[in-house]
């Protein structure tokens, strides 16, 4: 069995990018393969969180893992903070990396934008990242295609330790990503990614919105002006983004949806749209509802960490024994 690892940060709502990129990855791999998902709380606060919520947020994601189909029984769920190893592997591996490489991500040079001075903690993150992953020997991880390079860095670091400290320190892994939903763009301007963080928010479409709230964000989202249902990203981002959303929710291809609304206009396959959505979140949310608020899910959090723990404790000997660290 090959072991799947991913983590989504509790930094606000989950929306529908997170879920047809990574999420919806998750409950599939689960059947075939021995799973671990985290709620990377350590990442959320690069930028500064407020405790209270960032708390909360931290279980309405790990409800949000259950509602979208993971089986605590069948895979491992738990927060990140719970476990000290990434910390750990994130310092081991912050000396193996170089600023130049960490600079060259995109993830950073966004974030910290127009910032005269920002956070290291944002600077280091794809190597905490990096840490989450290698930690569990992992060799699958299922991400949204923004994650690319972050992946990358992952396989050049354990590349670059095991050719120096031993082939058996670490397993290089691989990105998984869907074929179709892999990069949702922002509802307001299809020239970017849908994200949590963005001020808009008609920008995304949250799991947990309600069905007003997506009819609104769906029928007001930028289209063009020449009404041809057809996907051709460069010139027509806005209703390429809208078909790749109704083909990832229902499994028809783009082909086939620019045939059966061919000489229809934006406003009747918007409409299509909103029911599609609403009626693929629906039973995630009722879901949700019955989870969130309950016993259960703090027990799958503290039993996933235990189990996370004693994996990541064999990681961190065997990390520790090749580097020559403490005492032998
Ligand atoms: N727009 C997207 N389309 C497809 N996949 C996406 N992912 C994020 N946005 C999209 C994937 O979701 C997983 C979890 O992401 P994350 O929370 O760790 O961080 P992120 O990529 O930075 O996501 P956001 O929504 O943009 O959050 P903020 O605004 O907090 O930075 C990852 O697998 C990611 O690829």
């Amino acid at each position: 069995m090959n072991r799947v690892f991913s983590g989504i940060q509790p930094t606000g709502n989950i929306h529908i990018g997170n879920y047809l990129g990574a999420l919806k990855q998750f409950a599939e791999l689960q059947n075939d393969n021995e799973c671990i998902y985290c709620i990377v709380d350590m990442h959320a606060i690069t930028v500064p969180k407020d405790p209270k919520e960032l708390n909360e947020s931290i279980l309405n994601v790990a409800a949000l893992y259950i509602a979208c189909g993971i089986d605590p029984d069948k895979s491992i769920v738990f927060v990140q903070s719970d476990v000290p190893g990434h910390a750990e592997l994130g310092w081991i591996l912050t000396c193996s990396s170089y600023t130049g490489e960490l600079s060259r991500m995109t993830q950073f040079k966004q974030k910290s934008k127009e910032k005269e001075s920002a956070p290291t903690g944002l600077f280091t993150y794809p190597v905490l990242m990096a840490a989450d992953i290698l930690l569990y020997d992992t060799s699958i991880v299922p991400v949204g295609d923004d994650q690319k390079q972050h992946i990358e860095l992952t396989r050049d670091l354990a590349v670059r330790v095991n050719g120096k400290y031993g082939e058996n320190t670490f397993v290089v892994p691989e990105g998984r990503y869907m074929k179709s939903g892999a990069r949702v763009m922002s509802l307001d301007d299809p020239t970017n990614k849908m994200s949590k963080s963005a001020e808009n928010e008609y920008s995304r479409i949250s799991l947990l919105d309600s069905p007003a709230k997506i009819k609104k964000s769906v029928m007001r989202a930028t289209t063009d002006s020449d009404g041809i249902i057809k996907f051709d990203v460069e010139n027509k981002p806005g209703i390429s983004n809208l078909l790749s959303i109704y083909s990832a929710f229902t499994g028809k291809t783009v082909e086939s949806l620019e045939k059966d609304y061919a000489g229809s206009g934006y406003g009747d396959f918007k409409k299509d749209l909103v029911e599609v959505v609403n009626s693929s979140v629906k039973p995630i949310q009722d879901k949700y509802n019955d989870i969130r608020e309950s016993d259960e899910l703090k027990k799958i959090l503290k039993e996933g960490a235990e189990k996370a723990n004693a994996i990541a404790e064999k990681t961190i000997k065997r990390v520790k024994e090749n580097f020559g660290l403490g005492i032998r």
